[in-house]
């Protein structure tokens, strides 16, 4: 009898098993550079004659368009995101913006520089003197690059054939109002984070991990929250983590050595899911949101023909219309396992600004 009760939990014990998403650690990676060979003679998604113009959304919504995808949710759709606000509470998603915030280092990504005005009232004031007939002030200005801490990628940052998406003029250097952050106006969407990280079990998840398509399907399915057309989807690699990871020497490492290599990220085998279930934006906790990024130095990329750009950029930006952002902060939500909730971007309108700084806010 005991035998027999054994079996049946052995039995039950496995198909249980075999019912739930696949095991984590149990399969061991396919490495990045093999997934990469298997994709090697697919089409370009851009190279695929679009529906409406020449390229993937290019005339979707007519010739002038300059907001993409954006234009896929309709108010009922965002009635129905707003739905999802059960707590009130609020989460934003930006990182705080400073002289050594989390970014892509070149000599031009320097921190963002905060300078207060110096001929303000306060500092014209001796210490501990002031005119109580007369309010103190101050006010500062800022100098920065677009593309440093949490921001948004516009369409004027990834062109091909010298056009922006949909055919628009690329950016000169007087500028553009064309697919620029002005051009934005609003983002407020379902939101949707997949945790990869924790349905891993790896977090951070390692260098130059290629997250597969498997993986946001099976870490939306353990997460028990389905990908709905027009979301906006948040990918946790757990990445952020690394910029205040100490040098060799085990002192604080101003260059951010451990973060600056190749990171996490979503593979080119996701992008034709992505574009089936309509994604408005991808966004996530690293500095490009997608596999290879800051490029391996000394590989040479294979799927697609051996494009050697970056594939995500180019099928969202510029072939469908759709949005990054990148540098968020998911931990919060992480933590309180908030995977869907009322997404809203309110980017600055940044006339012929090609990346903007943004503070995400996920409601629920
Ligand atoms: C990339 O486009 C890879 O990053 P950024 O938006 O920081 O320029």
């Amino acid at each position: 009898m005991a035998s027999l009760k054994a079996a049946f939990v052995a039995l039950v014990t496995l198909g249980a098993a075999l019912s739930s998403p696949a095991p984590r650690l149990a399969m061991a990676q396919v490495s990045p550079d093999q997934l990469d060979e298997k994709m090697a003679n697919d089409p370009a998604p851009w190279t695929v004659p679009g529906k409406w113009g020449p390229r993937g959304n290019w005339g979707r919504w007519g010739e002038q368009d300059k907001r993409g995808m954006l234009n896929f949710i309709t108010p009922e759709m965002i009635v129905q995101a707003a739905g999802l606000v059960k707590q009130g509470k609020v989460y934003p998603l930006g990182e705080e913006m400073h002289g050594d915030l989390p970014r892509f280092i070149t000599p031009s990504r320097f921190g963002v520089q905060v300078v207060i005005e110096n001929d303000g009232y306060d500092r014209v004031t001796q210490p501990g003197q002031f005119d109580p007939k007369r309010n103190q002030g101050a006010a500062s200005y800022t100098i920065m690059h677009n593309h440093v801490g949490t921001h948004l990628d516009t369409f004027a940052h990834i062109y091909r054939e010298n056009s922006l998406f949909n055919n628009m003029p690329p950016p000169r250097p007087a500028g553009t109002v064309h697919g620029d952050a002005a051009s934005v106006k609003f983002m407020v969407a379902r939101g949707v984070l997949l945790d990869v990280a924790k349905y891993k079990g790896m977090d951070p998840l390692p260098s130059n991990y290629w997250i597969t398509v498997d993986d946001l399907k099976n870490t939306a399915k353990a997460q028990n929250v389905e990908i709905k057309k027009g979301d906006v989807l948040l990918v946790r690699t757990g990445w952020r983590k690394m910029w205040d990871q100490p040098g060799a020497d085990g002192r604080a490492d101003p260059a951010h050595t451990k973060y600056l290599q190749p990171e996490p990220g979503v593979g080119p085998d996701a992008l034709s899911f992505l574009n089936e279930m309509e994604i408005v934006a991808i966004g996530a906790d690293n500095a490009a949101v997608e596999w290879n990024f800051p490029l391996q130095p000394g590989y040479t990329r294979r799927a697609f023909g051996g494009f050697q750009g970056l594939p995500m950029h180019v099928d969202f930006i510029w072939n469908r219309g759709a949005y990054i952002i990148e540098i968020l902060n998911l931990d919060d939500l992480a933590k309180d396992q908030a995977y869907e909730f009322l997404f809203v971007v309110a980017p600055l309108l940044l006339r012929g600004g090609i990346g903007v700084p943004v503070n995400p806010i996920a409601i629920r």
